[in-house]
């Protein structure tokens, strides 16, 4: 009857709408066909005796059981690193005005634009299999790096490889709207157009881009400069995303629902009209603690009017070398408890549900359901909130699937 069943566990489905939020199976059995799970509930109910039911029966030994964990906003791909950066900031240099200076993504996009392929794969495939050892199993990588066409094709190319030789979802992401390169210098409309007209098109006619990203901020692109890329992206039929409210209100989540985003992500200085219009959209927010802890930022996201209009609130690392760069979602977890002071169910949702929500994955993973992905984490835990309340802390021991090279 199953592939696989797993017995002697216990399972925190993260399925919606669950009384103790968490969707608790204590003594639970999941049964695997395929790729799929096909039946999960209290070993008490299962149809029969497990050694009838499948050949291949598993003890958990009583861990708990997760689904697998999802990253959904990164810049896991590039080169180089900013630690001198991090050090200049220390001396009270800020991160707009290193921007401003040539540095900041410049100074990798300078180095990600030098390095081979080969060699920014194996930079990256370094940074996912320390976030696949946390139990992670689905992916958002952006591109970004490049902004141009052979850089930007580089990034997306291995985003791909990374997905196919590590059998893990991964959606790739084209962020050429993040910075303006040096050779458009005072030129961003122009930057924009090339973005539009040539770049994003040409990269999805090579089947490299599965959605857009934009970087909406006053050291970033205007609304009237977004706008125009999203236009290009829902001509192509691509869904769109938006690092906004960042660093200061400039109406992007509003602009963002408007072409129905998957998620509008920081927000920290989003406001009601931002977050109502989410809301009426289904935009997700996405909440990346590890950039505001990093650049130290005292705006805190508008979490209680995110759940007054039951805008989803997911979680990411934002993996990147300027401000955020940090290889643990499972940290992150702890940090937007402590800083956002999300509840624990809350945040563990914002790396299983609403993680997938915010890539357009909810019907195929994010949480422990029959007929979704058997894709799931063994930890030994002694209850579900013990991935919030310890911090700097793996207690991942088991996960399927184990990835191919692992
Ligand atoms: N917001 C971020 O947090 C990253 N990109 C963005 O638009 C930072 C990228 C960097 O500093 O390299
Ligand atoms: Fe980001």
């Amino acid at each position: 009857m199953f592939d696989t069943l797993w017995i002697n566990i216990h399972a925190a489905t993260m399925a919606e709408n669950q009384a103790d939020g968490f969707g608790i199976i204590k003594n639970a059995a999941v049964g695997i066909q395929g790729k799929n799970v096909s039946w999960i509930g209290p070993a008490a109910e299962l149809p029969g005796k497990p050694g009838a039911l499948s050949q291949d029966v598993r003890d958990g030994g009583g861990k708990w059981m997760t689904p697998a964990l999802i990253d959904c906003h990164t810049h896991l791909i590039y080169a180089g690193d900013r630690a001198a950066e991090f050090e200049q900031r220390l001396q009270g240099v800020s991160y707009a005005d290193i921007a401003k200076a040539g540095g900041g993504i410049l100074s990798t996009v300078r180095a990600t634009r030098e390095a081979t392929e080969q060699q920014l794969y194996e930079a990256a495939l370094g940074r996912v299999r320390t976030l696949m050892r946390e139990g992670v199993m689905t992916f958002e990588m952006k591109s970004g790096y490049g902004l141009d066409t052979a850089t930007e094709r580089k990034i997306l190319r291995v985003a791909t490889r990374l997905r196919d030789d590590l059998g893990l979802r991964v959606q790739r992401t084209f962020l050429g709207a993040h910075a303006l390169p040096p050779e458009y210098a005072g030129r961003a409309d122009d930057y924009i157009n090339f973005v539009c007209n040539e770049m994003l098109p040409a990269l999805d006619a090579e089947k490299l881009v599965d959605a857009v990203d934009g970087f909406c901020e006053n050291i970033g692109f205007t609304r009237e400069q977004m706008e125009k890329v999203f236009k290009i992206a829902a001509a192509l039929g691509l869904p769109v995303k938006l690092h906004a409210e960042q660093l200061s209100n400039q109406r992007g989540a509003e602009l963002a629902a408007q072409y129905h985003a998957l998620s509008a992500d920081h927000v920290e200085y989003l406001d009601e009209a931002g977050v109502k219009a989410m809301a009426d959209a289904g935009t997700a927010a996405v909440l990346l603690p590890g950039a505001f802890y990093f650049l130290r930022e005292k705006q805190l996201p508008p979490v209680d009017l995110l759940r007054k209009y039951k805008v989803p609130m997911a979680l990411a690392t934002d993996h990147n070398p300027g401000t955020s760069p940090t290889l643990s979602l499972l940290l992150m977890l702890n940090m937007a408890c402590t800083f956002f002071r999300l509840t624990p169910e809350e945040a563990l949702a914002g790396v299983t549900r609403h993680a997938a929500r915010a890539l357009g994955f909810q019907d195929i993973c994010g949480t422990l359901e029959k007929g979704k992905d058997a894709a799931f984490v063994l930890w030994d835990i002694n209850h579900p909130r013990d991935l919030c309340y310890y911090f700097g802390n793996n207690p991942c021991s088991d996960r399927m699937p184990t990835g191919k090279t692992l």
